[in-house]
């Protein structure tokens, strides 16, 4: 049992080393909400992992700000916590805001971890040491510019590669990475850029021998991508489409595809996270552990959700170094030779964040009592 003191939020800003780019958008920098929570003398952190406008999904800093100072602070802080559960009930009267959602309820993890000297990773009932990983390559220049940049991963230890497509930037691009990497494990992400009329388009990348189309059609649509599933041979894995328990359920039982990226501020949390990790496993349904460009922070969670005994493909979870100049954690994720990540063993998140380098990106900070 342990006491929630006080939560407070830091609007973090960090430059990208490279932008990225998709088929809703290019980002430069990260703009993030961290989530501290003070408890017991001890301080807990989570990420909600937004971005300064509502492209990937509706939230944005502003809104992860605003629900979680006015709402989903308040309902937390001042609340005695013996599992992070309590922290994700108290929050359920909330709907919505699964990335505010998320950055408190990690935070809240990070504490309880502490406080009983667990990983995140054994506090959900990990089962990995280390977890497979790849990376996840933004639109390109040109295809010679998305060739290089393949190269460079692989020689940095990346195994599996996925790349964004959009119309015009598809199956061009896709057969010409295929010529160039006959073998590497690839994966292609539309980020609901193409609806159904687009069927024989997306059909014609069955021909290249895909670990999966990530997402081709609309957000909130799960009966075109069965129907789309249906056309395909190649398995469709659901990102946007999937914000929760109930809509797993339903892609599960419309056949809306056969994998699940699991992102766990897309569903709110850890908890749903899992849930759903253990639906999918009950239906045979692989899923992998997605990313949003978080700090190091973010990133731990997500590493220690991953080792999950389901998370069987290798996930968006690359060295801090792909993302930024230097990371706010200490120490940074590195990505090993055999294309994994090391899970971190110290209690709750198992890496110090650095208070010179938080403050440093912080734009702005709030207390909530
Ligand atoms: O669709 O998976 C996505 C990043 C931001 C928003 C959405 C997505 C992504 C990525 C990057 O693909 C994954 C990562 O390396 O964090
Ligand atoms: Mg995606």
């Amino acid at each position: 049992m342990i006491k929630v003191d006080r939560v407070e939020l830091y609007h973090v800003r960090l430059p990208l080393v490279q932008p990225f780019e998709t088929s809703f958008g290019r980002e430069d920098a990260r703009d993030t909400v961290i989530v501290a929570v003070r408890g017991g003398g001890l301080m807990g952190w989570g990420e909600a992992a937004t971005s300064v406008g509502p492209w990937y999904e509706y939230e944005t800093v502003e809104t992860c700000w605003h629900v979680l100072r006015d709402f989903l602070g308040p309902r937390v802080a001042g609340q005695e916590m013996s599992s992070p559960d309590d922290a994700a009930r108290l929050m359920a009267p909330v709907r919505g805001h699964h990335l505010a959602k998320m950055g408190l309820e990690a935070a809240v993890w990070d504490l309880l971890g502490q406080a009983q000297g667990c990983s995140i990773a054994q506090l959900l009932g990990g089962t990995r040491e280390r977890v497979a990983v790849g990376v996840s390559i933004g639109v390109q220049a040109s295809v010679p510019a998305l060739l290089d940049r393949i190269e460079e991963y692989q020689a940095q230890g990346y195994n599996r590669i996925k790349c964004k497509i959009k119309p015009g930037w598809d199956v061009d691009v896709v057969r010409q990475v295929r010529e160039r990497f006959p073998d590497v494990p690839l994966m292609v992400d539309a980020n609901s850029a193409y609806t159904l009329a687009d069927a024989d388009r997306l059909a014609a990348l069955d021909e290249h021998d895909l670990l999966m189309i990530e997402q081709p059609l609309p957000y909130d649509d799960l009966v075109d991508h069965a129907e789309l599933q249906r056309r395909l041979r190649t398995p469709i894995c659901l990102d946007e489409s999937v914000p929760s328990l109930a809509a797993a359920r339903a892609a599960v039982a419309l056949g809306s595809g056969r994998i699940v990226n699991i992102k766990p501020g897309r569903v709110g949390g850890l908890t749903v996270a899992r849930a759903i990790h253990d639906l999918c496993r009950e239906n045979g349904w692989p899923v992998w552990c997605g990313g949003m460009l978080e700090t190091g922070i973010g990133r731990a969670h997500n590493v220690a959700l991953a080792s999950l005994p389901g998370f069987t493909l290798p996930g968006d979870i690359s060295a801090s170094a792909r993302y930024f100049h230097r990371d706010i954690v200490e120490p940074e994720f590195v990505v090993n030779d055999d294309s994994t990540m090391t899970v971190p063993t110290g209690p709750g998140i198992g890496v110090a964040v650095v208070p010179e380098r938080l403050a440093a990106a912080t734009q702005r900070r709030v207390t909530v009592v």
